[in-house]
């Protein structure tokens, strides 16, 4: 499906009187600080965020699924989703794909119809966290109950192995060149298993699977310190992560899922670590309250989006680059909210976090830190973080055919209603 541009100008003309007076305002100030706000707006318009596959039908808590209509059931009516928050927001051009909750068996038709939305494919994210009833990804019929690649029985392991293997297969016909590995793999219980010997063995996969990537891939390992296990987890944290990137190769970075850190932890000062090192891959955007709990981005903790952006802009100005570009992935579930409102939301929070990031005097920054004036880098940075950068926003959406506000066209073009004209009120089957 595809929205009407005109529509989308027409709710702009509604809602955009005082938007030239507001950009002046923003700009005019920017301009007394030294920073171009045309500048600024050409960064967001290049910031484009892959939208997860999964994210676009309704997600499940595990006491139960609220699913609302008119949610995609295949992977070419998700394509067909992802083209409107495309159309909408401009913010996001590619769409990451779970195997085997989507199975691109029709790789290359698959492929046109993404490019006739502009889509292209994201990284590309293997499943050994659980066993697929249809035997997709596990052909041979062994579960992974008590782990994938760490498992202690070299069978399962090796499934494991050729399941991700199976990934990159369809990674390569879609044109995609990466393969995101998270592992539920770890125990539940002190005394159930080795952890040196798990992490050995998890090690020792992902060589085997970095051995199989073309050479212009990359390979992105996520960390997450619990769930589905609770007493410990393979691949725990950033340390325990960059120490498998190390191990496996070159091109074997590191992903940061915003949910997947202990409660409290300097995300920020991790990604700063993980690109002293230059193995950070990208993220997985998302926001918590508690722990991974993929709720909207920016929903609860703007000030810490904000301050890891301002790591980002750190790197992304500096000089030193990684070989990478660095992936931008939405990795959320929403049980209560209409999966495409919560995109559009999400998109526009890392926009925000992002051109609040843009705008920080970093020279004078940099001066402020090495004089060691506390309050003054204190005050800088808040002076960005609150500043009103909407303007710069909707005008680089504006800019691309999007709309001012992409919640608001979202509605009054009736999207949903007309998802379920089309789609009825089936329950989408794959995903959280
Ligand atoms: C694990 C995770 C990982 C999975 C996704 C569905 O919590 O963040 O990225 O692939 O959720
Ligand atoms: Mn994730
Ligand atoms: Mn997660």
């Amino acid at each position: 499906m595809n929205l009407d541009r005109n529509q989308i100008t027409d709710c702009n003309k509604q809602l955009m009187n005082f938007h030239q007076q507001e950009l002046d305002i923003v700009s005019a100030k920017l301009d007394q600080q030294g920073i171009n706000s045309e500048e600024v707006i050409a960064d967001i318009i290049k910031l484009q965020v892959a939208t997860p596959s999964w994210a676009l039908g309704t997600g499940a808590t595990r006491f139960g699924r609220f699913p609302g209509g008119g949610e995609p059931a295949t992977l070419e009516e998700k394509i067909s989703d992802v083209g409107i928050l495309k159309q909408l927001s401009g913010q996001t051009s590619s769409i990451s794909l779970h195997i085997p909750w989507d199975i691109p068996d029709n790789a290359e038709e698959v492929k046109e119809l993404a490019a006739s939305y502009g889509l292209t494919f994201d990284s590309m994210n293997s499943n050994t966290f659980m066993n697929d009833p249809r035997g997709a990804n596990t052909p041979n019929g062994l579960s992974y109950k008590y782990g994938s690649m760490c498992n202690t029985q070299e069978a399962v392991r090796e499934q494991a192995i050729q399941h991700n293997i199976d990934v990159i297969e369809y990674g390569k016909r879609l044109g995609s060149d990466s393969l995101t590995v998270w592992l539920a793999d770890g125990s539940n219980y002190p005394g159930q298993a080795n952890f040196r010997k798990q992490f050995e063995n998890v090690q020792d996969s992902l060589q085997q699977i970095y051995k199989q990537m073309p050479e212009d891939w990359f390979m992105f390992t996520e960390h997450k310190p619990f769930e589905p296990n609770f007493y410990s987890t393979v691949n725990n944290d950033w340390g325990s992560n960059l120490l498998l990137a190390k191990g496996t190769g070159e091109r074997c970075l590191c992903l940061v899922d915003l949910g997947h850190h202990l409660p409290n932890t300097n995300i920020e000062q991790v990604v700063s670590r993980v690109i002293m090192e230059k193995r950070l891959a990208g993220f997985h955007f998302n926001d918590s309250k508690y722990s991974d709990d993929d709720l909207t981005v920016g929903s609860l903790k703007p000030y810490q989006l904000f301050l890891i952006f301002n790591e980002l802009v750190e790197y992304m100005k500096g000089d030193e680059k990684q070989d990478n570009e660095l992936a931008w992935m939405i990795d959320a579930s929403h049980n209560t909210k209409d999966p495409m409102e919560d995109l559009l939301q999400s998109f526009d929070a890392i926009a925000l976090a992002y051109a609040q990031a843009l705008i920080i005097p970093r020279t004078q920054l940099n001066e402020l830190q090495f004089n060691n004036d506390v309050a003054g880098g204190q005050e800088l940075i808040q002076n960005a973080y609150r500043t009103d950068v909407r303007p710069l926003i909707r005008e680089a959406r504006m800019r691309q055919g999007g709309a001012f506000d992409p919640l608001a066209a979202y509605r009054a073009l009736e999207v949903r209603k007309q998802l379920i004209d089309a789609r009825g009120t089936r329950v989408a089957v794959t995903g959280l």
